[in-house]
């Protein structure tokens, strides 16, 4: 290896290997306990409780560091409705055309439509954007590397830090996200990569009644 600036990682821990296997088994139960909602309550949660997330979601690794993300907290209640809109204008034409049968069929236990209120209701909505190249202060561009790889894991820690918090969230995935640039007055070399819609429940919210792969099916060990 060439010689680099390095310093010893003092903050990593070795817990015992039975601790280690609890640590493992709880948060794998802690993790199985999350659903995506689409029914969010108007009550507002603390804004440090998603500053500490992304905090979390900013940490993660990235192509040569270059931590090609960004993320605009949207808790106006004029910018939500302006996503609404223009959000629901581009689910309109997905669900009566532009998504065909086969992608119809697969959402429909989802019970999805073109509606999308909970983009007003949450108090929160994180949008996530992937930054194609850099900008250097003189305004040079700067290459990223594995963006969509990068963005993909902070966007992961991002979900399950609110999940561990105690929050809900829904990824939304807006069909043709391009608005997202104007209404938020975002540069070129951003792309909205997703929204993490944030905050309580509705009460008595219901999940569609479904259910993940066994590992037999999703992992190989060879
Ligand atoms: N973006 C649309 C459609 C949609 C697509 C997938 I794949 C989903 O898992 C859920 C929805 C919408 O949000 O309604």
């Amino acid at each position: 290896m060439t010689d680099i600036r390095s310093i010893p990682w003092d903050s990593y821990r070795e817990y015992p290997v039975e601790e280690i296997k609890e640590r493992a088994a709880s948060f794998r139960a802690e993790m199985q306990r999350r659903r995506s909602v689409r029914a969010f309550s108007r009550r507002a949660a603390p804004r440090e409780i998603i500053e500490e997330c992304l905090r979390a979601a900013a940490s993660a690794p990235s192509g040569a560091n270059m931590q090609p993300w960004h993320f605009v907290v949207v808790s106006d209640p004029v910018t939500k409705k302006q996503i609404r809109a223009a959000a629901e204008k581009e689910e309109y034409e997905f669900y009566h055309g532009r998504a065909g049968e086969e992608w119809l069929g697969a959402l429909s236990a989802l019970g999805t439509d073109y509606q999308k209120p909970f983009l007003e209701t949450a108090p929160y909505l994180i949008v996530v954007l992937a930054q194609a190249y850099g900008v250097s202060p003189e305004g040079r561009q700067v290459k990223h590397y594995y963006v969509r790889e990068s963005v993909g894991i902070a966007t992961g820690i991002l979900l399950a830090a609110i999940h561990h918090a105690g929050l809900a969230a829904l990824p939304y995935t807006p069909t043709r996200p391009g608005f997202l640039n104007e209404i938020l007055g975002r540069p070129e070399n951003e792309r909205p990569f997703l929204v993490l819609v944030v905050g309580y429940p509705a009460d008595g919210v219901r999940v569609p009644d479904m259910e993940k792969k066994a590992l037999h099916e999703v992992a190989t060990f060879v």
